[in-house]
């Protein structure tokens, strides 16, 4: 029954499940929340008056969209590659705003999921049928590695949302030194990054009294119930945040209610919980200028400019190489 050193998986995320099950402490890796109800509850997260993130930044790309876009459209315009395209509701300002300028551009929204894609693409078909659309379906550095010569004219990379918050400084390094990779002396990378602030307001986003986002992180549960024959039950677990304003961290847990043990078919395991076991599941980091000095300069990149809303919440960097 019990398969003590499993060393055969049939997936990713068959093999990341095991290993963050058998460790002490267990964790799981937040990229595996977003199956198709993991999606569903993000949009859900978005609209709650206490995740600012969302309208923090789309409130910026209003405020400042002449700003934005004249640092990033060059003289001969320019091909905008997007991480993580999503519904594209604040790429729209920027994208509705270029095309009114009639600058030459093409957008090129890269995601894992070719629905998005789909969606995004016959939504600005509609809504802006006058802006160049090329979508590209695959992993991020997949795609820039693609991409990297794509015409010889200035590229922008884009990605908001803060979506670099859910990792480790160390591998927002690699991550960015991937990007820098991709990167000519001309081009732009345009990031957003959730900022330090009121510790209780960061506690509070990722906190709901509804409890949307501990449905999203008990997500993790039902996806492995579901797609690996896991028999959790979420009632048994409680959704737990802590943020140390410190380091900037905000971590999100899982934590069993009662003693008890998990049977998980598809990985042949059974993982015993102790009452009040953790299971770490995401962190989301919170930036300050100095932080983010110091991951672009470790990962060969200068910030050139900086855009914020009102009330300095959250901050879109310009680099360049
Ligand atoms: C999509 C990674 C930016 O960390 O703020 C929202 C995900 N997790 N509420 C974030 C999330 C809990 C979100 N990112």
């Amino acid at each position: 029954m019990r398969t003590q050193h499993k060393t055969t998986f049939a997936s990713s995320f068959e093999e990341d499940c095991y290993n963050g099950l058998t460790s002490y402490p267990k964790y799981l890796l937040s990229k595996y929340i977003y199956d198709q109800k993991g999606d569903k509850l993000f949009q859900d997260i978005m609209d709650l008056p206490e995740y600012y993130l969302t309208n923090c930044e789309y409130d910026i790309l209003q405020r400042h969209t002449s700003g934005i876009a004249a640092h990033l459209a060059g003289p001969n315009g320019f091909d905008l590659i997007e991480l993580g395209a999503g519904d594209g509701k604040k790429t729209k300002v920027l994208l509705r705003h270029l095309a009114e300028k009639n600058v030459n551009f093409n957008y090129l929204p890269v995601d894992i999921s070719e629905n998005v894609l789909k969606e995004l693409e016959n939504s600005l078909k509609t809504e802006l049928p006058e802006v160049s659309v090329n979508i590209q379906q695959g992993t991020y550095f997949q795609t820039l590695e693609k991409l990297a010569n794509y015409s010889s004219r200035k590229k922008v990379i884009m990605m908001l949302g803060s979506n670099i918050g859910n990792l480790l400084h160390k591998d927002a390094i690699n991550f960015l030194k991937n990007i820098s990779a991709a990167m000519s002396e001309e081009d732009m990378l345009f990031m957003g990054f959730d900022q330090k602030k009121d510790p209780q307001i960061i506690l509070d986003a990722y906190n709901d009294p509804t409890g949307v986002t501990a449905a999203f992180n008990k997500n993790h549960l039902v996806r492995i119930n579901r797609e690996l024959g896991g028999n959790f039950d979420t009632d048994s677990f409680m959704h737990w945040e802590t943020y140390d304003p410190e380091s900037g961290t905000a971590r999100s847990f899982l934590v069993s209610m009662i003693e008890q043990t998990v049977n998980i078919d598809a990985l042949g395991l059974e993982v015993h919980f102790d009452k009040w076991e953790t299971i770490h599941t995401e962190i989301s980091q919170k930036y300050d200028d100095q932080t983010v000095n110091w991951l672009a300069k470790e990962a060969n990149l200068k910030p050139v400019e900086f855009f914020t809303d009102e009330r300095s919440y959250y901050k879109n960097y310009i680099f360049m190489k």
